[in-house]
């Protein structure tokens, strides 16, 4: 990398005159679309300790310091190219992989890029008042590095759609800061970047189990036979990592403050919002709901989009070489679905259940964080535990979309749902009391809101009270 550059990266771009002037014309408009829908109230006085990936090297692929947000040096990275690499999946199994976008599959692709696209600078739009009720200076630089790695994955999907996709790719480039997250003429395209994040609780759900279906969603695309955009997304992952940390742990410790307090100063039956705290039913409330709204981001149970995505080797399956059947041709997949008041199982054509296998991973993969949470109950002696609803219940896409189901996987009644719906999603008196107990930031180095315990470890090895998140005038 040679960091003089005005857009740093692995490309070559110094090379490549036409692209580099592209994205030389993009970028101020990024910019302006930072400043405008990104962090508020930090951008011009602070100074925030980030990391910035400066290469692809795993031993150094990172930079650690000081920044102020809009100097940030978002970067283009792709990982190294597998020598020999060949398509892994798919009708073409076996083929040399793409370096250039085939016309018959020019539509697909620029639909998925952009469809990724979309989501990152969304969620950049959703976090956007977080920092006015920061927990701590540590939370707080949490969240502009996730922030600001978002953007970087923006600049990721904007590089392929510019380089690869011509005109096309150039608007859609433009349209991927024109839409923005719960506008009402201009929406973000999938639901759940839609979706306000009002809080911290929040936060840490949506880094939890959103961001983990950018985890399965990345995973597939870096199967895809378009080698430029499996070394992108392949790099992606690795930032991807820190985001989840970021949901798991913030949860972990809102968990282990719960109990303390709950020892502390209650018993352990009493109401622990008494002391401020956050009661595990809320919580339970706020899993449920971004659980439920991250399932729907895998799309139908039953897909033929997903179907000719396969079969085109546009998108794989996450840890394609795992499966035996890469053509995936003959298998059937079950799935259950509820027809006239009955569950029936039907056997579908495995390639159109892609959608759905992949979900089964992501499911997978949440169960072990829950798993990891529930530790911290039992270490504190509470009986109470966390759990992920049954995948059919609150969905807004797919085959259980048009029925209830209660988080037990059990059909409902309307009136049955209106009832209970309080006990199982947030409540405006949950986001009311949230609200109330985050209304004021906490700036002082070391210092943890009352709802929230400190982390074990600071970052990069930096001390927990270490000030990473500085005011200058
Ligand atoms: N909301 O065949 P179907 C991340 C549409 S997160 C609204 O079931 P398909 C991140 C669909 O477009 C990862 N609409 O679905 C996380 C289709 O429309 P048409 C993001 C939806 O095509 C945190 C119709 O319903 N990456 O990176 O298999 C912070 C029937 O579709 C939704 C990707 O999603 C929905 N939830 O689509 C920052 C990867 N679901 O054809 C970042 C790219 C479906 O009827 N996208 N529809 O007009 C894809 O791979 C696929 O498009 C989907 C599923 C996974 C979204
Ligand atoms: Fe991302
Ligand atoms: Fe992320």
């Amino acid at each position: 990398m040679i960091s003089s550059e005005r857009i740093p990266n692995n490309v070559d771009l110094s090379s490549n005159k036409r692209l580099q002037r592209a994205l030389e014309h993009w970028q101020p408009k990024y910019l302006e679309w930072w400043n405008e829908m990104g962090p508020a109230d930090f951008q011009e006085h602070h100074h925030v300790y980030l990391r910035t990936a400066i290469s692809v090297d795993p031993h150094g692929w990172v930079h650690y310091d000081y920044v102020k947000l809009p100097e940030y040096r978002w970067g283009i990275f792709l990982a190294e190219p597998v020598q020999d690499r060949k398509i892994g999946f798919g009708d073409f199994y076996g083929a040399d992989v793409w370096q250039e976008v085939p016309g018959e599959f020019r539509n697909p692709l620029r639909r998925l890029v952009v469809t990724q696209g979309d989501t990152e600078p969304a969620s950049v739009e959703q976090q956007r008042l977080l920092g006015r009720g920061c927990p701590s200076l540590y939370d707080l630089r949490n969240l502009f590095q996730v922030n600001v790695e978002e953007g970087r994955h923006l600049w990721a999907m904007v590089y392929l759609l510019h380089s690869y996709f011509g005109r096309d790719g150039r608007d859609e480039a433009e349209e991927l800061l024109e839409r923005h997250s719960g506008d009402d003429d201009k929406p973000r395209i999938l639901e759940a970047f839609n979706e306000p994040i009002e809080n911290w609780l929040d936060y840490f759900m949506f880094t939890m189990f959103t961001d983990r279906d950018g985890k399965s969603q990345l995973l597939s695309l870096s199967e895809s036979s378009l080698d430029p955009l499996s070394r992108t997304t392949r790099f992606m992952l690795t930032e991807e990592a820190h985001h989840m940390f970021v949901g798991e742990s913030g949860i972990s410790r809102i968990l282990e403050r719960t109990c303390e307090l709950l020892r502390e100063h209650t018993g352990l039956s009493e109401d622990v919002r008494k002391v401020g705290g956050i009661d595990l039913e809320m919580i339970q409330r706020h899993l449920n709901a971004w659980f439920s709204m991250s399932l729907d981001l895998h799309g139908s149970e039953v897909s033929t989009n997903a179907a000719s995505y396969f079969a085109n080797g546009l998108k794989g399956r996450a840890y394609e070489e795992s499966f035996e059947d890469h053509k995936a041709l003959h298998g059937t997949y079950q799935v259950d679905a509820f027809v006239e008041g009955n569950f029936v199982t039907r056997d579908v054509p495995i390639r159109t259940a892609m959608n759905e296998i992949l979900r089964d991973w992501y499911v997978a993969d949440c169960k072990k964080g829950v798993e990891r949470w529930n530790k911290i109950l039992e270490r504190h002696g509470l009986s109470d535990r966390l759990y992920l609803p049954d995948r059919k219940f609150n969905r807004h896409i797919g085959i259980y979309s048009e029925t209830r189901f209660d988080p037990w996987g059990r059909v409902i009644s309307a009136e049955e749902w209106e009832r209970q719906r309080t006990t199982w999603l947030p409540t405006p008196d949950d986001k009311a009391y949230l609200k109330n107990i985050m209304a004021h930031p906490v700036f002082e180095p070391g210092k943890f809101a009352n709802y929230i315990a400190p982390p074990s470890k600071g970052v990069n090895r930096l001390p927990v009270d270490f000030e990473y998140v500085r005011r200058e005038d």
